[in-house]
């Protein structure tokens, strides 16, 4: 359909409505031609943000590179639930090696490929975020330092969720998981630095960084789509909810996805050698209580007498992070001009 402007009611959902838009502001999911590259069958749990990440990042991928990719999955939910032996919900090129090393095994197939004289064959490499920050990093750091032509995708669910939602670098300070209990004077993972694995990889001064959440999926496809066009390593940050490990409604996931963002907790920017270039603004600000008090992970901060302390210095993160990348457009001047730089 051309000419003619589209009302919102007509563009409906991602995947099916917005063929009503004009072709370049279509979705991929909503071209009836996608790769399913993760296609349905599969056993993730109902509403899980990894499975819904991975398969919108992957379909975008197949698209920009018009089917010429490979995929390396370290170990972690994505691998588990897509590739019950011998069945697989792969519908592309896909290797399983390691739960610390697909950031290696990914280099050494775009070297292959390479040598094989098929360097038009692109590679994602793509983890949890135990994969990413814990085990795996330095194998990603290396492939970072090297410039190796890979994309790495980290899936990021605040937790080792495969094995039973223990802590990982990436859990949040007072969330709760099997390692963290709530229990104790200070119940939950302890406050500290966190490893802020975006502003690790702009350290490395590499072409691409970006962060995503499910609860924007078209931003999500088009920055798989912009770091495709590039080449040299290349990072994306997409945080996924886990409704078993969050302790949230398999309904709630885009919504807590969205809450994350909108908080400020999870800053959503692209950064260019190591410069952030661009942020998703903060269209309705709120308090971080609304994202923390629908998932059962913080449960222990509620209830009859509230941990207030623990609230605001949850805050006090959120609001860190927006003067930082100036991610709230009411709050002009709070940009640090150098963000992401170290
Ligand atoms: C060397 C090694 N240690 C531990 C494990 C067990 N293990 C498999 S997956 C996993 C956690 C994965 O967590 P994450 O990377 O965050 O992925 P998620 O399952 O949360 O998506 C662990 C501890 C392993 N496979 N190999
Ligand atoms: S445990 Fe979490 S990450 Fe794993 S399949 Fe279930 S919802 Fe997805
Ligand atoms: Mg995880």
């Amino acid at each position: 359909m051309t000419g003619g402007p589209v009302r919102f009611y007509q563009v409906g959902s991602f995947a099916v409505g917005n063929r009503l838009l004009h072709p370049e502001d279509r979705t991929v999911q909503s071209d009836p031609d996608r790769t399913n590259s993760l296609d349905s069958g599969h056993r993730a749990c109902q509403g899980c943000g990894e499975a819904l990440g991975a398969r919108y990042a992957l379909d975008a991928a197949m698209r920009a590179t018009g089917g010429r990719l490979m995929a390396v999955n370290a170990t972690g939910c994505l691998e588990v639930f897509s590739t019950p032996y011998p069945q697989t919900s792969w519908r592309i090129a896909w290797l399983h090696s390691l739960f610390g090393n697909a950031p290696a095994v990914a280099t050494g197939v775009a070297a292959a490929m390479k040598v094989k004289g098929r360097a038009d064959v692109r590679v994602i490499g793509q983890a949890g975020d135990g994969g990413t920050v814990d085990i795996g990093f330095g194998c990603l750091s290396g492939m970072f330092e090297r410039n190796d032509d890979v994309l790495f995708i980290c899936y990021d669910n605040e937790a080792y969720m495969n094995t039973g939602v223990q802590r990982s670098g990436a859990t949040p300070p007072a969330a709760r998981t099997a390692t963290t209990e709530a229990v104790g004077s200070q119940p939950g993972n302890v406050f500290g630095q966190g490893k802020d694995l975006p502003r690790l990889a702009m350290a490395h001064d590499i072409p691409y960084v970006a962060t995503a959440t499910v609860a924007d999926l078209h931003d999500l496809e088009g920055k798989v789509e912009r770091a495709m066009d590039i080449h040299g390593a290349r990072y994306l940050h997409i945080l996924v909810p886990c409704p078993l490990g969050w302790g949230t409604a398999s309904c709630d996931t885009i919504r807590v996805a969205r809450l994350a963002q909108e908080t400020g907790l999870f800053p959503v920017l692209e950064a260019e050698h190591g410069r952030v270039t661009s942020v998703s603004p903060i269209r309705h600000r709120v308090p971080v209580e609304e994202y923390l008090s629908i998932q059962r992970r913080y449960a222990h901060l509620f209830g009859e007498h509230p941990s207030v302390e623990v609230i605001a210095r949850i805050q006090a993160m959120a609001d860190h992070n927006i003067a930082r990348y100036g991610l709230d457009p009411h709050q002009v001047g709070d940009a640090e001009p150098e963000a992401g730089r170290p």
